[in-house]
């Protein structure tokens, strides 16, 4: 992989990483309002899918855990903090919080406070790229819970009848709140089920860049060729809670281990360090021009303008450009 290349898989994902610690901080004065669902620890899915996908014809829909996709497929990320903060510079005009960022110029349909919401999202999104001829990818991500949801396999079906150029990644944390995905996907794999839909279904490991990056290039790219859809299942750990305040009494040690053992950065890192790709201090750059980006996205957004009540009435309807 080439140096510039590299260099951005680390810095997308260190801007996931820091942009989702700072949160768990913040969040914790009171000052944001609503409710956050933390990606840390699954930094590598998302930037490994996404960096195969254009900004104009390539669409994702995400999750309530969503702020990693958005990161990943180019969302401002001050507009994003702002957004979370709901202030009126944020993407959304302060009107969505952490549970409904989008950005359609950017391909980012939207994070989805409906479990499974965002699969039928994407099959029209594939639909419309497929009627375009552009070669246009549609991606949808879903947890291991929303992988049970009638939405996510009746559009793994519709993506096959209508060979969709989809791809399908289901991010397996192993909890769906704090139900174990070992006891609730029958069956036991996520990635099986593509079979019985006539798709490639593939297992990752989610701890490494690399695999999902290769993985989803395959994916990307038989999609585009006209070759139809393609499940993937990453495996990974969410390294906080199910939300902010999830008091996890339904789990042990699993991401102390995760983070000494697994982590995606940490792994990285040494990777391209022993092989001589990036160095160390290549690497602590990036660290330290991420740290100075998501401080000034805090300060900022707690600068920024909240919504007015004459904002109640605007954003309401959506105007799509039809000459009168
Ligand atoms: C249709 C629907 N059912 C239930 C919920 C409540 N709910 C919110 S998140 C969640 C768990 C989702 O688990 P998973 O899909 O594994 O995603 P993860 O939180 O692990 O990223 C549930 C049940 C919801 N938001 N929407
Ligand atoms: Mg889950």
């Amino acid at each position: 992989m080439e140096e510039k290349v590299l260099l951005r898989a680390y810095r997308t994902m260190r801007t996931i990483r820091a942009f989702e610690e700072r949160l768990h901080t913040e969040f914790a004065t009171g000052d944001i309002p609503g409710f956050v669902h933390l990606y840390a620890g699954e930094e590598a899915s998302a930037t490994g899918v996404c960096m195969h996908l254009d900004d104009d014809r390539d669409a994702i829909a995400s999750t309530h855990r969503g702020h990693g996709h958005c990161i990943a497929k180019n969302v401002d990320v001050k507009a994003m903090m702002a957004e979370i903060y709901g202030r009126t510079t944020g993407s959304c005009h302060g009107k969505g919080g952490s549970m409904h960022i989008a950005d359609l110029a950017k391909g980012m349909l939207g994070a989805n406070g409906i479990v499974g919401g965002g699969p039928p999202l994407i099959c029209g999104a594939a639909l419309a790229a497929k009627q375009r001829g552009d070669g246009g990818v549609a991606v949808a991500f879903f947890g291991d819970g929303g992988s049970n949801q009638g939405t996510t396999l009746e559009s793994l079906n519709l993506a096959t009848v209508w060979q969709l150029p989809a791809v399908f990644v289901a991010e397996n944390n192993g909890y769906a709140e704090a139900t174990a995905a070992s006891w609730s996907v029958g069956g036991g794999s996520i990635a099986a089920r593509a079979s019985a839909f006539g798709m490639p279904g593939v297992t990752v490991d989610g701890f490494d860049f690399f695999a999902v990056h290769e993985a989803a290039g395959e994916a990307v790219e038989r999609a585009r060729s006209g070759a139809g859809p393609t499940l993937i299942e990453v495996q990974l750990t969410r390294y906080y809670g199910h939300f902010e305040g999830d008091q996890q009494t339904y789990r042990a040690t699993e991401v102390q281990e995760a983070r000494a053992h697994l982590d995606c950065l940490k792994r990285f890192r040494a990777r391209v360090t022993e092989s001589a790709e990036l160095t160390a201090p290549e690497l602590d750059a990036v660290d330290a021009e991420v740290a100075r980006l998501i401080d000034e996205a805090v300060a900022e957004a707690k600068a920024a303008p909240e919504p007015t009540r004459a904002d109640l009435e605007t954003d309401v309807y959506i105007s799509y450009g039809i000459p009168h």
